[in-house]
């Protein structure tokens, strides 16, 4: 039994090299179809947004690395970003695609059944791809928005194939140390079927391309009850899980805080990362934010995210794995789920804030945060042509 007091330091060294990639968009406006709250402070630009971003790095210590999107964070000069990211004390990590905001892909992009749309798609990537070699990022994420709203609609082997065409001609364009990150999405914005719904239809079109080719487990991506974590541990076992978008929903691709909907889920996650010791930076997992901050502060947003990340992470380690080992060898169900409750239900947050004052962190980033008075300057700062987030 472990409890608040019986959090040895050392207990929590596998958090040591653990980072989180945080999303630009996060900072930008964003919203629903029902309607784009602006927020004063919001970013104009790349550059302002991941001046955002490095201030959660700077308050937390966990989150290192900024995704870009393209075309939503195109500059003119990309080795200036690189350098500002630089000089702020981050850098910029995965670049994401965008096949879902062109006219020209309303009946599909990569699948599209016109040659001249797929090749459109495919050169987008690799205007992408120009774009790690400026940055010197190393993962291509891809999330495909294409599918059919009615049966019968189009072929769906016909759109298999050539999405498994497709996907060739930009795995091939990549430099040796690029990996192409394949999202899965099961529905929206299309409703009858997805081509990449699940995380099958993604594991087996990576294993097609090469080793370099790795599956995006997005929880948000998935039906209500799926057992997001045997995803996890599949995955894991076939090598192939190259990057988390985490997030929260409670009834579709909600994009709320990851932890605030079911922080059991985010544990029981963790639980099989750290017993595959994925965990470690050795292991390549990209543990990266896909959210959408529509009425609550972004950065205090992404902060409280990356904080429920490295709890539940905390809580995983805690896990007495020789406890556990016993139990189910001795068939003991309860003696199990009791070893891992334990490890779920202690309080980690002191011995959490302990390990930031050791390494020069606010024991509270939040309050720090708050304290800082960053969002009443950026407010102050940043009048007129506020960027929205997903455009
Ligand atoms: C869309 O639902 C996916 O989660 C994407 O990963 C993300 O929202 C964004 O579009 C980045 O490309
Ligand atoms: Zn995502
Ligand atoms: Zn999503």
């Amino acid at each position: 039994m472990t409890s608040p007091q019986e959090t040895p330091p050392e207990a929590l060294a596998g958090l040591d090299g653990f980072t989180i990639e945080v999303p630009s968009w996060a900072y930008g406006n964003s919203g629903t179809r029902f309607k784009v709250f602006t927020t004063p402070g919001t970013p104009r630009d790349p550059f302002e947004k991941i001046a955002d971003a490095a201030r959660v790095h700077a308050l937390t210590g966990l989150a290192p690395r900024v995704s870009l999107h393209v075309p939503w964070d195109r500059v003119d000069d990309y080795e200036r970003l690189r350098e500002h990211a630089a000089d702020l004390g981050v850098r910029i990590g995965g670049i994401n695609s965008n096949l879902f905001q062109d006219d020209d892909y309303k009946l599909g992009s990569l699948t599209h059944a016109d040659a001249r749309v797929r090749a459109k798609a495919v050169a987008h990537h690799l205007d992408c791809i120009d774009v790690m070699r400026a940055t010197g990022s190393t993962d291509l994420k891809l999330w495909l928005p294409d599918g059919t709203n009615y049966a019968g609609q189009d072929s769906l082997r016909g759109r298999q194939d050539r999405l498994a065409d497709s996907l060739r001609r930009i795995y091939e364009a990549l430099d040796p140390e690029h990996r192409l990150l394949v999202e899965y999405k099961f529905f929206e914005p299309y409703f009858y079927s997805m081509d990449i719904p699940d995380w099958g239809t993604a594991l087996l079109h990576c294993q097609a391309l090469g080793e370099r080719a790795q599956v995006v487990l997005d929880t948000g991506h998935h039906a209500p009850g799926t057992n997001i974590e045997f995803i996890v541990m599949q995955l894991l076992r076939a090598g192939r899980l190259g990057a988390f978008d985490f997030n929260s929903r409670y009834y579709a691709d909600d994009d709320l805080i990851v932890g605030s909907a079911d922080p059991f889920q985010l544990f029981r996650i963790m639980v099989e990362i750290v017993s595959q010791d994925a965990h470690l930076p050795r292991s390549g997992v990209n543990f990266m934010l896909d959210q959408c901050h529509n009425i609550e502060d972004k950065v205090a947003g992404q902060i409280r995210s990356v904080l429920n990340v490295e709890q539940a992470l905390a809580k995983a380690l805690l896990v007495d794995t020789a406890a556990l080992d016993e139990a189910r060898l001795a068939g003991d169900v309860l003696g199990a789920h009791d070893v891992l409750m334990d490890a779920f239900h202690t309080d980690v947050r002191g011995a959490l804030a302990d390990r930031r004052e050791a390494r020069g962190l606010p024991r509270d980033p939040m309050a720090a945060y708050r304290a800082s008075g960053y969002a009443a300057k950026i407010a102050a700062e940043r009048v007129g042509g506020t960027q929205a987030g997903w455009s």
